[in-house]
């Protein structure tokens, strides 16, 4: 299953729709984050097309003279591949893709499908065929349950449903063994973990993209491989770091993205270890997107999913360098002042007294504000340090710049 590399070599369509809870920006911004993990996947959007519809279709998710839109579009430009903004029904994907004739995918498949192509260590991989494992299992349920809908359930134990049970039977093997495996390298890892003794752990955490492995690798001297793609990181790496003389550890990890698949987050629970085991929390945001308020509190939705909320968190505003906002025009009398005319300096202000003070602006591609950084980080380490080492308080003085 996670031999799945690569599944894109070809030109693909986005889906989605306008209703009354995400009007036509919102679906604007959905679909730009689409079209970015469809190119991460390696794939090409050639055109987007949008419904405003009360809600989906159950039978096709679009109505069927938009369908006949797309259909049309994707048979005079040898599309090869369908992309919906939402998690399809089993029952959806079938009947889209009887009616287009081609590969339908939805925004659970994509995220399952850049994690398989990006998992590089065995533990990654392990965890990433767990997830497409759970996703599977209820739709070959869907399917039988379709098939005794569609035969009443009289002759039921003909060869389409033993086939359907015996395919059951081998996913619910296979996650099984996964599960067990997963167990083991825990095991070892928490031992790992165990031996690293009470120095004082430090999570970056944050949406996907946001600048959290450039980070690292500029605080800790290391390389960690970053680049602009979703989820160029999957597995946790954490690195020793100094400031002045106060060790601590620094931890790296996967990001994080809106509507994540729960059965990723599940099977990647042991990948979170570092983020639930951490004393401190630098959860790391991206203020040069236009969304990163949203961004904020998706990430703030899955650390309480894995019990991690009221951990102490400095939110580090990063790309400060990108940030561009509309100046508003004092003169028009119509406008409204909204959060797009809001300069770096409003947004401090904003942010500060939201999070008391806990709040700090950086750029970590131009090394901007960094000794606030370090000096932050120091502060907050040295709190938590010395309720460890009571006696070894003499050791860590306090912070003084000129000693970096
Ligand atoms: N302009 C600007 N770009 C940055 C800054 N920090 C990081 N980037 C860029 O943002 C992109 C993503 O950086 P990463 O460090 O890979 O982000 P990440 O949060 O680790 O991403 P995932 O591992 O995918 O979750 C890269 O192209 C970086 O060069 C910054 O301060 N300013
Ligand atoms: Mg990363």
């Amino acid at each position: 299953m996670i031999e799945s590399k690569n599944i894109f070599h070809e030109k693909a369509v986005l889906i989605g729709v306008i209703t009354k809870d995400q009007d036509i920006d919102k679906s604007k911004e959905y679909l730009d984050e689409l079209e970015f993990l469809t190119y991460t996947a390696g794939g090409e959007v050639v055109k987007r097309f949008t419904q405003k519809m009360e809600m989906p279709n159950p039978k096709t998710f679009i109505g069927s003279g938009k369908m006949a839109d797309v259909q049309k579009f994707i048979e005079e430009n040898e599309v090869g591949t369908a992309i919906f903004d939402d998690e399809l029904t089993p029952a959806q994907e079938r009947n889209i893709s009887k009616i287009l004739n081609c590969k339908v995918l939805d925004r659970t498949n994509l995220i399952l499908d850049i994690f398989a192509q990006r998992a590089q260590t065995s533990y990654a991989r392990t965890q990433v065929e767990l997830a497409q494992c759970e996703y599977l299992l209820p739709r070959l349920k869907g399917m039988w349950t379709h098939l005794e809908r569609q035969k009443g359930g009289i002759g039921m134990r003909g060869p389409g449903e033993t086939e359907i049970e015996t395919d059951r039977r081998i996913v619910r093997d296979k996650i099984t063994l996964l599960k067990q495996k997963i167990q083991k390298i825990d095991k070892q890892m928490s031992v790992q973990r165990g031996n690293r003794g009470k120095l004082v752990r430090v999570a970056l955490v944050g949406y996907t993209n946001v600048g959290k492995s450039t980070l690292m690798n500029v605080v800790s001297k290391s390389k960690v491989f970053a680049e602009n793609k979703l989820f160029a990181t999957l597995d946790t790496t954490v690195r020793k770091v100094v400031v002045k003389n106060l060790p601590f550890l620094m931890s790296d990890t996967v990001g994080f993205i809106r509507k994540l698949p729960t059965q990723l987050v599940e099977s990647f629970k042991s990948t979170l270890d570092e983020v639930r085991e951490a004393d401190l929390l630098l959860h790391v945001v991206d203020i040069s997107h236009p969304n990163f308020e949203e961004h904020i509190e998706s990430v703030n939705n899955i650390l309480g999913e894995i019990d991690s909320s009221d951990k102490p968190t400095i939110m580090v505003f990063n790309k400060i360098d990108a940030y561009t906002h509309e100046p508003f025009d004092e003169t028009d009398l119509i406008a409204q002042r909204t959060k797009a005319n809001y300069s770096l300096d409003e947004w401090k202000k904003t942010w500060m007294s939201r999070q008391d003070g806990n709040a700090l602006f950086i750029s970590a591609l131009n090394r901007d504000n960094l000794e606030e950084f370090r000096k932050r980080v120091y502060d907050e380490v040295r709190k938590i340090h010395i309720t460890r080492f009571p006696y070894n308080e003499f050791l860590y003085p306090d912070y003084d710049e000129n000693m970096i």
